[in-house]
């Protein structure tokens, strides 16, 4: 049973302002073609499918054109789950009549449990589909009052009755932790993960929500993004991820995997690039005028404030993302220096400007910042805070 595992797609995702959905048009047909090579028995897309609860409507014209080729490729099953950024209900729209093309879409966490079966030499493989839940989400479904997330999760894999003379696969899009992780990635979100330990029982856990592609143990995987979506992903190498599941030798052991990653190469890379200002701007430009249209994220080295930085790389790197400084004269997040004694003798307003202009070069935040600012607070405190 060969299946390619895909997660956090962002489909319609906006990355510094600037629309990801040509570079997810480019990357979707890469793997498409990765698909017809691979002749895989499944495609499994471990949630977050769009970036945002109601995509834009190019988002969902890219969704439905790459589920329509994966139909178009015979005999392929593909399962897809919602995450945490999906909305749940859209997300699940026709999904009964899609069934029947080999489209599975679970994205309402409901206590319906049935696996997707399918078969091969070796006998069936059960794949079942968890979409983002919560803990609450489960004392819902199930009139129960789990108060720890492992226990939760544990509890809904409890329900799924395993046949253990079987394989069973697992799409979850949640936060778990496991023996492997490091102590910088337990710490991603600061919210309730689940322990590995409550899918100990499949023989591949197909995970989605964190961005790095990454194993917890040998059959819980992380695929990542297709896409470099953020400044602290340039140095990863993107990937989707190709999974083999052969025999079981007896009913108490899991089957033998194997699990291979095979290299996205994107339109466009993003970068970043450290340097002097002035040095940054004499690279070397192409017969267009422009240095690269890789999305570029500058480390000025400058002691000094550059005035329309921004302006003036974008001439030459098109796809400017951002700037930031290193250098000496410069502060960073770290120099920002509040106390919760401080901090309770000033209003939310007063305590955001000062980490602006920490953040700005000591300039304080424009008018229609300020606007934004001000409505957020009274969003959150109400009016009297500001
Ligand atoms: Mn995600």
């Amino acid at each position: 049973m060969k299946f390619i595992h895909l997660s956090d797609l962002h489909i319609g995702k906006n990355v510094n302002d600037h629309s990801m959905i040509g570079e997810q048009k480019y990357i979707l047909n890469q793997i498409l073609e990765g698909i017809k090579k691979e002749k895989p028995d499944a495609v499994l897309i471990s949630g977050d499918v769009y970036d945002k609860t109601t995509p834009p409507l190019e988002a969902v014209l890219l969704l439905d054109d790459f589920l329509n080729k994966l139909d178009e490729i015979e005999g392929l099953t593909v399962i897809l789950i919602s995450g945490n950024h999906d909305s749940a209900e859209r997300l699940s729209f026709g999904a009964k009549r899609m069934k029947k093309s080999g489209l599975y879409i679970k994205s309402i966490f409901d206590g319906d449990l049935t696996p997707v079966t399918l078969e091969d030499e070796y006998g069936k493989v059960n794949f079942y589909s968890v979409p983002f839940i919560r803990r609450a989400d489960v004392n819902n479904v199930y009139n129960t009052d789990i108060r720890d997330y492992t226990e939760a999760f544990s509890f809904v894999v409890e329900k799924m009755e395993l046949d253990t003379s079987e394989r069973n696969v697992i799409l979850s899009h949640q936060l778990v932790t496991g023996a492997s992780f490091s102590e910088s990635e337990t710490a991603v979100g600061g919210i309730e993960d689940i322990k590995a330990e409550a899918y100990a029982a499949f023989d591949y856990a197909a995970l989605g929500h964190i961005h790095k592609p990454q194993n917890i143990g040998s059959r819980l995987r992380y695929c990542g993004t297709p896409l470099k979506y953020n400044v602290s992903e340039v140095g990863y190498q993107k990937t989707y991820t190709v999974v083999e599941l052969y025999g079981k030798k007896s009913e108490q052991e899991l089957c033998n995997i194997n699990v291979r990653e095979v290299p996205l190469i994107p339109e466009h890379d993003m970068v970043k690039i450290e340097g002097y200002f002035d040095e940054i701007m004499r690279a070397r430009t192409d017969e267009n005028g422009i240095v690269t249209s890789d999305y570029v994220y500058v480390v000025l080295r400058d002691d000094d404030y550059v005035n329309d930085a921004a302006v003036k790389l974008r001439k030459l790197y098109p796809n400017f993302m951002n700037a930031s400084y290193s250098g000496k004269g410069q502060t960073t997040a770290f120099d920002f220096d509040m106390t919760i004694e401080k901090a309770e003798k000033q209003t939310p307003f007063n305590i955001f400007s000062e980490f602006y202009k920490k953040m700005h070069m000591e300039n304080d935040p424009d008018e229609v910042q300020t606007e934004i600012l001000k409505a957020a607070i009274k969003e959150v405190w109400g009016e009297d805070e500001i």
